[in-house]
């Protein structure tokens, strides 16, 4: 038994995410934190919204709403959605916590103590239409590196270059649209990444097993041009974390507040300790200190690649240069983009499935299991509907679904509702558990590895080992000639029901409760043994038949979805 935490990135509070987000961090770090739960490691699961910046501030006016306002709505409706979903956070914080206020002034105070903190006079766009400088996203032009005409002032959506709002080509205010722009001069608060390059890059050499796509964009980052830049910590913005060392004010950094990235990952470590204020632990030292005991705990980061520089790169130099024993993370799974039906989902243009939306129309447990089956970890994938319909209808309902109700129904009309006695087990049976436990472990081997595509194709390869051991034996037509030998049959697929919704509950932990309840077993403990497991259930076991688990998409419903969400929300 281990200690893990898991944190996915934190989502913008700006709006609900499509699906391409939830695949991309949350939904996978769910996976995971399931199962090391189900192995019996103990977990402590983070996420949190992400509520400071520019991106908060325009959804807000945007909404005729004060941002504190939107901020508390959003976070609610977001929470609720990720409920819906079954994302088991430990708890779900927010980065305008006072605690991470806090934190995050506490970093800066450490970070300009060990010398790794400048100030820079610098111009900035000053909007003479709107009366105020243009930080971020207030600002968009063409990319100087790849030249995608919509790059925003902070990075490029095309291309994921960070970027200086000064740096765009064209730029333009997305406040009014107006060009008249004039460079001002304002001083800043530089984080001097440059300082910590040498150590960072071990530390990245060290990381043998991370993923390509991980240690990928952060070698880029260290060793492209100029090699690795400092990167400016501070924004002439109202809404955010005010720029102070401690709690001690920064003289010349009045009216100023510290930029969304360099809080947006502090709120990792203050969600812990906003957990234990509401009330649900004792000790988030234990999980964020090293001197405390997190020496011992494993650190899992999940997060789309666009958000990779920030956790290989920013957050490590605040962490490493604070120079306090705060814990490190281990291991970053990063993902590629999730496309939408020969597009890109889109959040202005309302194209794709949205997280609301998506559990409008069906289950979670039908999104989960399409999207960790398709998740972008290799290369982009993309969703269709065609995909989504084939997918579902075949691996959950013709195969795990229909499996569960053909043996409870058969049971039911020949036997009872209990498991049968007599008859014995031969040859067959021992063939099935064998395939069944090198299945397991193969499971197992890729769910320790976060390799979530593998790990669902294992899975699947489990459930349908299942259906053709009943094809196969055909308990209906052994029953007409040996009754006995039908009900050992029987028993052993009654057994198989549990097993499976044991060891697809990281997957689809709906159905599979729904499943273990049908089959009134309380046992939930993972299959270490399969003979054994698949012993559990013993003759005369009652159980129920489950109601539909899984039902199909029809070609109607299909054709109708995909119209529906081609483009603009309602
Ligand atoms: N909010 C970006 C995103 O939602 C950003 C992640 C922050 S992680 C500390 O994709
Ligand atoms: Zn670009």
């Amino acid at each position: 038994m281990a200690r893990h935490l898991i944190t996915s990135a934190i989502p913008y509070i700006n709006g609900i995410k499509h699906l391409g987000n939830l695949v991309g961090s949350q939904l996978p770090a769910d996976l995971y934190a399931r199962y090391l739960r189900a192995r019996g490691h103990e977990v402590m699961f983070l996420c949190a919204t992400d509520e400071h910046g520019t991106p908060a501030e325009l959804a807000a006016a945007k909404a005729g709403k004060p941002v504190d306002e939107f901020c508390a709505e959003m976070w609610g409706v977001q929470a609720k959605i990720a409920d819906g979903f079954r994302l088991s956070f430990d708890h779900f914080g927010r980065s305008s916590s006072e605690q991470n206020k806090k934190l995050t002034q506490h970093f800066a105070a450490q970070l300009d103590k060990q010398g790794l903190i400048r100030e820079v006079s610098e111009t900035q766009m000053y909007s003479h239409a709107d009366g105020r400088y243009l930080p971020d996203r207030y600002i968009e032009g063409t990319c100087p590196n790849c030249g995608f005409e919509d790059a925003r002032g902070d990075q490029c959506d095309n291309c994921t270059k960070q970027l200086d709002p000064v740096e765009l080509i064209n730029p333009r205010s997305t406040i009014s649209g107006s060009t008249d722009l004039e460079m001002r001069e304002t001083k800043h608060l530089y984080l001097r990444q440059s300082e910590m390059k040498d150590q960072l890059d071990r530390w990245i050499d060290s990381k043998t097993d991370w993923p390509i796509l991980t240690t990928s964009i952060a070698k880029k980052w260290l060793h492209d041009g100029d090699g690795l830049q400092d990167r400016g910590i501070t924004r002439d913005l109202d809404w955010g974390v005010p720029v102070m060392k401690g709690d001690a004010p920064w003289p010349g950094m009045e009216g100023k507040v510290f930029y969304v990235w360099f809080d947006a990952p502090i709120e990792y470590i203050a969600c812990a300790q906003e957990w234990v204020d509401a009330g649900k632990g004792t000790d988030w030292e234990r999980w964020w200190r090293t001197d405390k005991g997190a020496d011992d705990v494993r650190y899992t980061q999940f997060m789309g690649k666009d958000n990779v520089p920030f956790h290989t790169l920013s957050f490590p130099t605040t962490i490493l240069g604070s120079g306090e024993p705060w814990k490190l993370v281990d291991y970053i799974k990063s993902f590629n983009y999730l496309n939408y039906d020969g597009g890109q989902f889109s959040t202005s243009r309302g194209r794709g499935v949205f997280m609301d939306q998506a559990l409008e129309i069906l289950p979670s447990d039908y999104w989960r299991w399409w999207l960790l089956s398709h998740a972008p970890e290799s290369a982009d994938s993309e969703f269709t509907w065609e995909n989504f319909q084939v997918s579902v209808n075949k691996d959950l309902a013709d195969v795990l679904g229909n499996f569960a109700s053909r043996v409870t129904k058969f049971c039911r009309s020949k036997y009872s509702e209990a498991v049968p006695a007599g008859g014995a087990y031969g040859a067959r049976e021992e063939q099935l558990m064998s395939d069944l436990a090198a299945k397991l472990a193969e499971y197992e081997a890729h769910m320790e590895a976060i390799e979530v595509r593998k790990s669902a194709t294992a899975l699947r390869a489990a459930w349908a080992l299942g259906n053709e051991y009943l094809q196969e034996v055909a308990p209906w037509t052994t029953f007409k000639t040996d009754p006995d030998q039908a009900a050992a049959q029987i028993r052993l697929a009654l057994n198989l029901i549990r097993l499976y919704a044991i060891i697809s509950s990281p997957f689809i932990p709906d159905a599979s409760a729904e499943l273990l309840d049908a089959m009134k077993s309380d046992d939930d403990a993972w299959p270490t043994d399969i003979k054994a497991a698949l012993a559990a259930m013993p003759e005369g076991h009652e159980f129920a038949v489950p109601e539909v688990t899984f039902r199909k998409i029809t070609d109607a419903e299909r054709t109708e979805w995909q119209e529906r969400f081609a483009g603009t929300r309602d």
